[in-house]
């Protein structure tokens, strides 16, 4: 299924006067308004190509019909995101939930939707049909220097996947650690993950960026090898100028401050990427924004800071979504993600960053809390419709989805037992 150019300015029609007074009378209130719509209209964010389909949970799964059974299918997918969004161009695959089997004709399908390829996943937290050694008590960590090997063996091929698709960024994430105190001799696993991180990192080309995740807990509950920012950060700086740390919002102790964290990094030049998702308890995985708006919000507004004060030359950070659903329409929950992020970077954009200075030198905490609530108060939708505008985009993403019965069409296309790889 393809939305086109017409069918959106179709939609967009009968929005179009209201928006365009809103518009104006926004101009009026806010002096870099164009600045903002410029920004966010040239602002992108990768798709996992695992969340295109129903999440689940361990105790069940319920479909949606029309899922995408391959990449393919996938990429269409992100395709009509992008068409509705314009600001999801991009596609982060997990191998070897998509391995691309074709990567040339992976590559064309890609181009011809506008999709580019963000950071490849590798997955050594399952094991695979036809594996030799199992990651059952970890993979890069392992005592067995077979099971490492093996590990890392992975992480080379997914970069090789990656090379053939253009892809330039690597993401690992390990699940290794252990559930009981005793099990795991904490320094050991942290210098065998080290070393098969070396090697790791010694295949990856000269123009590419290895991202460390880093997540408390889950699924070992006592300990997790790279279990936060420091130790991604520690793991990082041993290998070298190409390996950064990566921030998932939902790899956080409740009530950690991250956005202090973003800043921190971010000082080093040490942020390489984000998995954005919210959560209410632990990895929970919700669509953006639904909890802490506000937290997202003050997170961006150390990345705006962090990007305009850039001494220590942090590159721009990859944009990844990392949220899972199981009772939203996925592309609709993605949509909603989307723009949940992006109300967060507008807001943050609209942050008077001299005043706000001004006020943190003279010490005047409540003109600094005004100063940002304000421009988190400031209601940013026609600021993500204007930006979508100008780029042939919806005013509205999720109505136009309703509108055109894109659900429907990829029922009717797809069928309504079809499933997708993912969580
Ligand atoms: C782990 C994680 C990691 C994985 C993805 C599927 O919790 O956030 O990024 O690759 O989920
Ligand atoms: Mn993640
Ligand atoms: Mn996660």
């Amino acid at each position: 299924m393809q939305i086109d150019k017409k069918q959106i300015a179709t939609f967009n029609k009968n929005l179009l006067v209201e928006h365009k007074e809103n518009l104006t009378s926004l101009s009026k209130k806010h002096k870099n308004i164009e600045q903002v719509i410029d920004t966010i209209s040239n602002y992108n964010i990768a798709i996992p190509s695992w969340a295109l389909g129903a999440g689940g949970t361990r105790f069940g799964k319920f479909g949606f019909g029309g899922e995408p059974s391959n990449l393919e299918q996938k990429l269409e997918d992100i395709g009509v995101i992008n068409t509705l969004t314009k600001s999801a161009n991009a596609v982060s695959l997990h191998i070897p939930w998509d391995i691309p089997k074709d990567a040339e004709a992976i590559k064309a399908k890609a181009k011809s939707l506008g999709i580019q390829f963000d950071a490849m996943n590798s997955n050594t937290f399952q094991d695979q049909e036809g594996q030799e050694h199992s990651y059952k008590f970890g993979s890069l960590c392992h005592t067995d220097k077979k099971v490492r090997d093996q590990a890392v063996a992975h992480n080379k091929q997914v970069i090789d996947y990656g090379v053939a698709l253009g892809s330039k960024s690597l993401t690992i994430w390990l699940a290794d650690g252990s559930n009981f105190p005793g099990q795991l001799n904490f320094r050991r696993a942290f210098e065998n993950t080290l070393s098969s991180l070396k090697e790791i990192y010694a295949h990856l080309p000269s123009d590419w960026k290895l991202f460390i995740e880093y997540k408390p807990y889950e699924p070992n509950f006592y300990s997790m090898v790279i279990q936060d920012w420091g130790t991604s950060h520690m793991l990082a700086k041993d290998l070298g100028e190409q390996a950064y740390t990566l921030v998932d919002l939902g790899h956080h102790l409740p009530n950690t401050n991250i956005e202090h964290i973003v800043a921190t990094l971010m000082t080093r030049g040490m942020l390489g990427g984000f998995h954005f998702n919210d959560s209410k308890y632990g990895d929970d995985d919700l669509s953006v924004g639904v909890i802490k708006p506000y937290q997202l919000f003050l997170i961006f507004n150390e990345l705006v800071f962090g990007m305009e004060n850039n001494s220590s030359n942090n590159p721009i950070p990859a944009w990844m979504i990392d949220a899972s659903h199981n009772l939203k329409d996925p592309l609709e929950d993605l949509i909603q993600s989307i723009e949940a992020i992006e109300t967060a970077y507008a807001k943050a954009l609209l942050i008077d960053q001299e005043a706000l200075e001004s006020a943190q030198l003279n010490n005047d905490v409540v003109e600094a809390q005004r100063i940002l609530q304000d421009a988190f108060n400031t209601d940013v939708k026609t600021i993500l419709a204007e930006a979508r505008l100008r780029n042939d985009g919806a005013i509205d993403p999720i109505l136009a989805f309703r509108n055109l019965e894109v659900r429907n069409e990829l029922i009717k296309e797809r069928g309504l037992k079809s499933t997708a790889t993912g969580l």
